[in-house]
């Protein structure tokens, strides 16, 4: 039989890696867009351990994207690519829509008008919510967005061209609405790698304080790996839709930081400074969502608790630094 080919924008990422890997084991031929970097030894260093085929291209350049989707012939393209950092999409709110809807929509428009069959799965975000909450404390598909920042107004904008688009033209376009998800291959600029590492170098007596923003946040984490493989559930259902990838439980960024320097025998306290420099215009306070139909239809459950995706990290930057 043939091979599935996949192909995967993004996919030198934290999530681009682990869904490699997983579609490498289902026995897909893996495909990935990577940009033209200054620095090419970064270039791959999540990936260049696996068996995928990378191209160079950029999602803003649709020639690009045309040449190498008519190359690789893709069964099922993951849009995996953003500028996905909230408090640096204050910062270049112009670039971070070019790429996170624009480039999008174009992507949807080539998929049209090259092979419609081509199934396409939209990273969707829960920063799309902002500050709303269902009167139970969880967020839904039927809750208000009201996103409060840039990349959440950048998602939102995606998330309904992919309805639109779904709905006019019947393409199998689907999307996961993720909450936050991580693991020792999250960017160091996003909370959780940013606390473990500096309380395993503080541990080590490398650095002596962690300077942080706004610590009381709440937040849905889970594991990138359990997400992905939402993902795939989520483009091998028999129909396009949108679903929510998330564990139903919700830690502020002290507990996480509680949490943390507990395992390594330190207390919190000693250490945390704030600097408004990471405080963000506007903040979104409060995430949890209610997965329970995605577990349910889709029969996708996660192993990490938030406790043992933590202690990976420890361990990682332990054995690391
Ligand atoms: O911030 C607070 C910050 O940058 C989490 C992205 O994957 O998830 C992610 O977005 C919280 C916020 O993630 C620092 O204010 C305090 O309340 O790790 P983060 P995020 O903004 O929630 C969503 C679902 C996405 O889709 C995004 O792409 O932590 N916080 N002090 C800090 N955050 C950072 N980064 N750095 C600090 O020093």
């Amino acid at each position: 039989m043939k091979k599935k080919i996949a192909l995967i924008t993004g996919i030198n990422g934290q999530d681009g890696s682990y869904l490699s890997e997983l579609l490498i084991k289902k026995g897909y031929s893996v495909h990935g867009i990577v940009r033209r970097h200054s620095l090419a030894e970064n270039q791959d260093i999540r990936i260049n351990n696996l068996n995928v085929k990378t191209h160079y291209g950029d999602l803003l350049d649709e020639v690009s994207l045309m040449k190498i989707i008519r190359k690789v012939k893709p069964d099922e393209i993951y849009n995996l690519a953003a500028m996905s950092h909230v408090r640096i999409s204050t910062e270049m709110p112009s670039f971070t829509i070019k790429v996170n809807s624009l480039a999008l929509l174009n992507l949807m428009e080539i998929i049209r008008n090259y092979n419609d069959k081509i199934k396409l799965y939209q990273a969707s975000s829960s920063e799309m919510f902002g500050n709303s909450i269902d009167k139970d404390g969880y967020q839904r598909l039927t809750t208000p967005m009201n996103p409060v920042s840039p990349y959440g107004c950048s998602k939102l904008l995606g998330y309904n061209l992919i309805n639109h688009y779904r709905n006019a033209y019947d393409n199998f376009f689907c999307t996961g609405i993720l909450f936050n998800h991580e693991s020792p291959r999250r960017g160091i600029n996003f909370v959780t790698n940013k606390v473990v590492r500096t309380a395993v170098e503080i541990k080590k007596g490398l650095k002596k304080k962690l300077i942080l923003g706004n610590i009381d946040s709440y937040r849905d984490w889970g594991h990138s790996k359990d997400y992905v493989e939402a993902i795939y559930k989520i483009m091998q259902f028999k129909k396009a839709e949108n679903w929510i990838v998330s564990t139903g439980n919700t830690y502020s960024v002290r507990d996480l930081c509680k949490i943390t320097f507990k395992l390594l025998n330190m207390n919190y306290k000693d250490y945390i400074k704030q600097d408004k420099r990471y405080f963000r215009p506007q903040e979104l306070k409060y995430l949890k969502g209610d997965s329970s139909r995605t577990r349910r239809v889709l029969k996708w459950q996660p192993k990490y608790t938030f406790e043992t995706m933590i202690e990976e990290m420890v361990n990682y930057w332990s054995n690391k630094l």
